[in-house]
This record gives C-alpha cells, sequence and structure tokens, in this order.
C-alpha cells in the first residue's frame, strides 16, 4: 500500500537546537516506522551560527529556492554567546518568517498531565489556550534606521508597521481559530491608548472581522492588563491574537504559567499554503545547558505533532500527543519541569510508548 510521503526541511540551528530537533526526528522516525500511515525523510540544512562564522552569512545565497523544495521544515534554536542577538535572529529565523509570510504564528499552551503551574489558582482542568502571534510585521517590520552613531544627538528608530491586508488576515485566522476550538472566546490584545496609530487600525479591524464570526465572543485587553489576567484570571481565556512583540512576550508567560518554556510549541504558518510551513519549540538556544543532555525535548515534540496535523496525518500527530502525556504521568520530566530525566530518557520513553 503506498502511504503519503513528506520531506521536511531539518534546519537545527544553535545550541540546545541540535539536541531538541534530533530528539524531535528520532520520534517522528519512530512515529512513522510504527504506525506506517506516512513516510517521512529529513534532509539537514545546517543553517545558523557556524555557518555564520564560515561564510559570514546564516544562510546560503539560495537558501529561500532551497527551502520552497520542502512540505514543511522543523527549526530548532537560533542564538549565541558570541554573536550579536538581532544578527543572528535577523540571519536565520527572520529571514524565513518574513520573505515567507508565515504570517500566523500558532502557539498553544497547556498543562501536562503530572506537571506543575506555578499559578496559585489554575484553570481546574489545567490551562488549554491557543496564542496567535501576528508573525510578519508590526514590531518586527525592519523598518528604521540609526543615524549620528556614537554622537550624543544619536537617534535610533524602530518603526512598527501595520497594513490593513496584514491586519485583516491575522485577525481572521485567530476568528477562524477560536472558532474552531470548544469555548469559541477570543482575547484581542492590543495598546491603543498610547499607540493610537497601529493599534488603533488593529481595534477597528477586529471589531469590522467579529461581525463574520457571530458564534464566537470576544473582548478586548490592553496587553499590559492582559499579564495581570494570565495570572489572577486564567480561566477567563482561550484564544488571545496580539501582535508580533506582544504575543512574543505574552508566549513565554503563558508557557511559564503553564509549567515550562521547554514544551512551548509553535507553528509558523502560511495558512494559503504557498510556502512551507516551519514548526518550532518556543525556547531559544540556552547555551547554559547544551550538550549536557539537558535540553527538554517536549517543545520540539510538540511541534513536529503540530507539523504532522498541518500535513494531514492528524491521527499520528494525536497518537503522539497521548505518548508524551503518558510519558509525563509517568513523572519522566526533565528538569525544568521539576524532574530528573535528560533528553535522551524522554524520547526513548515516548519511543518505547509508541510501540505499544
Ligand atoms: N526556537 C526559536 C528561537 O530560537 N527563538 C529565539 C527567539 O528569540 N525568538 C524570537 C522570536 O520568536 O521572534
Amino acid at each position: 500500500m503506498t502511504v503519503p510521503s513528506y520531506r521536511i526541511g531539518s534546519i537545527p540551528g544553535d545550541g540546545i537546537g541540535l539536541e531538541v530537533i534530533s530528539a524531535a526526528i528520532e520520534v517522528v522516525r519512530k512515529l512513522s516506522s510504527t504506525l506506517k500511515t506516512f513516510s517521512i525523510e529529513f534532509t539537514d540544512l545546517p543553517w545558523g551560527s557556524d555557518y555564520w562564522k564560515k561564510t559570514g552569512s546564516y544562510v546560503p545565497e539560495d537558501y529561500l529556492e532551497t527551502y520552497r523544495k520542502f512540505d514543511a521544515s522543523l527549526f530548532g534554536s537560533v542564538g549565541a554567546p558570541d554573536v550579536p542577538d538581532h544578527v543572528s535572529l535577523w540571519g536565520l529565523l527572520l529571514a524565513i518568517r518574513s520573505p515567507l509570510q508565515l504570517f500566523a504564528n500558532v502557539r498553544p499552551v497547556r498543562t501536562f498531565p503530572g506537571t506543575k503551574s506555578p499559578l496559585a489558582n489554575p484553570p481546574p482542568e489545567g490551562i488549554d489556550w491557543v496564542l496567535v502571534r501576528e508573525n510578519s510585521e508590526g514590531e518586527y517590520s525592519g523598518h528604521g534606521g540609526r543615524s549620528h552613531v556614537g554622537q550624543p544627538w544619536e537617534v535610533a528608530t524602530e518603526v512598527a508597521i501595520f497594513t490593513r491586508v496584514g491586519v485583516v488576515r491575522i485577525l481572521r485566522f485567530a476568528f477562524e481559530t477560536a472558532q474552531s476550538r470548544p469555548r469559541k472566546h477570543l482575547t484581542v490584545v492590543s495598546k491603543s491608548n498610547s499607540l493610537r496609530n497601529g493599534l488603533v487600525l488593529w481595534d477597528e479591524v477586529a471589531a469590522e472581522v467579529a461581525r463574520d464570526f457571530p458564534d464566537v465572543t470576544w473582548d478586548k485587553t490592553l496587553v499590559d492588563a492582559m499579564t495581570i489576567r494570565m495570572v489572577n484570571n486564567p480561566h477567563t481565556i482561550d484564544t488571545i491574537v496580539g501582535t508580533n512583540l506582544h504575543m512574543d512576550i505574552l508566549s513565554d508567560l503563558a508557557a511559564s504559567l503553564a509549567g515550562s518554556i521547554g514544551i512551548a510549541a509553535s507553528s509558523n504558518l502560511d495558512p494559503t499554503r504557498k510556502n512551507p510551513s516551519m514548526f518550532e519549540p518556543v525556547h531559544g538556544s540556552a547555551f547554559d545547558i547544551t550538550g549536557k543532555g539537558l535540553a527538554n525535548p517536549l517543545g520540539a515534540i510538540w511541534s513536529a505533532a503540530d507539523m504532522l496535523t498541518w500535513l494531514g496525518e492528524a491521527p499520528a500527530a494525536d497518537h503522539l500527543m497521548e505518548c508524551v502525556k503518558a510519558v509525563c504521568r509517568a513523572g519522566i520530566l526533565t528538569a525544568d519541569l521539576g524532574g530528573n530525566a535528560k533528553t535522551q530518557d524522554v524520547v526513548n520513553a515516548i519511543c518505547e510508548e509508541i510501540e505499544h
């Protein structure tokens, strides 16, 4: 019997990215060889800080052409202690997200069984949120510059760009996401009291788009108030949408409130499916634990499961996530979740679970 076959670009990047992506690939290969419902081939794309040190660039000149040949990509992390963070981020991660218009960054946040939320009053069934981050413009538009460098009158500008097209498409995507979930509730985060152009447009578009989704309830919250709501009233939250920078920050907070950023997954989607989407754990390269076998592989594994769902393999992805939950329930947890398991212990336990 012929089964669907997928070609994935693997971009481990830097630091623990190499460890967690190798873990996710091992688990997905085990899933494929056990279930036999799909086949999958990973091609290593060794782009990152080491590549930059050798060549002066994070990616080869024809990287977009190479990237577009895959069905999707699995990305680890970017950033190295001896490279300025803005050089590494724009050299690799944003060099993929931006030109390929992977405009919807979906960041699910969940409390896994056997793990603890630091919240005083977490929702009784645990946190189950989806954060939708605008991923192509806003504060990350790349517009701005510096002049009179080093002078007392030096000027630096960082222009947040909001286009109607960009705002409509992400808000529509967020309402659709909320509509697909049982609670059908969306919180639109902005800062339209002080940012009186782009984020007023954001709020206006939210009200316009909402009219097409009468079955979705929604509310508006300023980003500063949202941090308090996430801590004090987590049960009022279901799906959240916000700008590139706001959701970058809120998703780290959300992941920590659910247990650890080590489990947080993300999908960088092109919902039009013109370009291959990219799947990556939310965490960074964590050089303090690199090479020690301590990295939590669950963020990368959950991202790989989301990639399988995106590719049309939802039953396999659901099975993988059930195996992840079983391993958490059994207490096989890395240090960030309060356990003492190493990366490979978690991988071995998930692979065993897949086989049973
Ligand atoms: N795993 C993704 C990664 O390396 N993230 C580092 C980071 O700082 N990302 C910022 C962003 O997602 O905009």
